[in-house]
This record gives C-alpha cells, sequence and structure tokens, in this order.
C-alpha cells in the first residue's frame, strides 16, 4: 500500500523542515536538491513548482503518493500555485501554512493563497520550530498510515 505523502511548495517554504519534525528528527538546513523519497514522504525541490517546465516531476510523483500537501510560507506575501492547482492532481491536497512562528507571519493571508490554488479546508497552521499546529498533522499522519493508496 502506498501511504507516501508528497510535499510541494516553493522554495524554502519549510517543507524538508516540516517533514524533520514529524519525523521527530533534529531540524538541520539543508536545500533539497533532488526528488528525496522515503517511507512516509516525497520531499522535493521548491523550484519544481517556481518553474512550470517541471509541473510535470510533481504530478508523476503524487502518483507515488496517497495524498498531497501543499506548503505555503506564512512571510512570504506571494504564492507559486496557480489558481487551481490542486485540480492537476488525482490525490487529495491538503493546505498547510508554515513559521506561523514568525513575526512577519500572516497565516490568513497564506491560507488565503493555498484556498485560490483550489484546496479545501481545513488548511493546517504549523510551525515546525515551535511546533505549533503539529499534532494535527502527526494525527493525520495515522490516517495516511491506513488511508487507500
Ligand atoms: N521561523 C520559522 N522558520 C522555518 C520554519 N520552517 C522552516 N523554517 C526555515 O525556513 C528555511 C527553509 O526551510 P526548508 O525546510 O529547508 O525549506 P524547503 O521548503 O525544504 O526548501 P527547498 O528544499 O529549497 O525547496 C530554513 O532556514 C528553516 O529553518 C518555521 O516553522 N518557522
Ligand atoms: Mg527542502
Amino acid at each position: 500500500m502506498n501511504s507516501r505523502i508528497l510535499l510541494i511548495g516553493g522554495v524554502g517554504s519549510g517543507k524538508t523542515t516540516l517533514r524533520q519534525r514529524l519525523l521527530r528528527e533534529s531540524l538541520v538546513y539543508r536545500k533539497t536538491q533532488v526528488l528525496e523519497f522515503s517511507h512516509l514522504f516525497v520531499d522535493c525541490p521548491g523550484e519544481y513548482l517556481e518553474m512550470p517546465r517541471y509541473y510535470h516531476v510533481l504530478i508523476d510523483a503524487s502518483h507515488r503518493a496517497a495524498e498531497v500537501w501543499a506548503v505555503q510560507d506564512a512571510t512570504r506575501r506571494r504564492s507559486y500555485f496557480p489558481p487551481n492547482f490542486a485540480k492537476a492532481f488525482a490525490k487529495p491536497v491538503v493546505g498547510i501554512v508554515t513559521k506561523i512562528d514568525h513575526e512577519k507571519a500572516d497565516p490568513a493571508a497564506a491560507a488565503a493563497h493555498l484556498r485560490r490554488a483550489g484546496i479545501a479546508d481545513p488548511v493546517y497552521l504549523v510551525s515546525a520550530l515551535s511546533g505549533e499546529g503539529i499534532a494535527y498533522l502527526a494525527d493525520r499522519l495515522g490516517y495516511a498510515d491506513e488511508g487507500p493508496a
């Protein structure tokens, strides 16, 4: 059964840090350079979202995942998710706003970007640094472990 989660989001949006937090690893910054498969996550370079010529890589990778987590940085005023991008995936797309601990965070604006991308509520508001909101995602991983491929 395929229960992996594909993490997509812009460069530096916090995909890898979130993955490390959820796997209870230490938070070590390392730029993601290529698609990285682990038993639970597929992590990818943010460039794959920022450059439309790579969209097909994300869509291909989604075939090897149970769901897609779309990560929007709460400190960024712009979003790389095109309108209704979620509809490009044949898998559920879950919205996640990261870095809500940051003094420049605007979680409501970030969640609005995700909704424009066609992502339904609930959007999860989290900080991998403070741990806020992480428990809800950890619960969701329990779902993903049992969910359909
Ligand atoms: N304040 C704050 N900073 C965070 C949080 N999550 C990640 N960061 C920081 O954001 C930067 C980028 O985080 P990454 O997790 O590497 O981002 P990414 O989405 O994997 O980026 P790419 O691999 O380049 O696509 C790092 O300096 C992290 O420490 C958070 O919840 N709060
Ligand atoms: Mg990364």
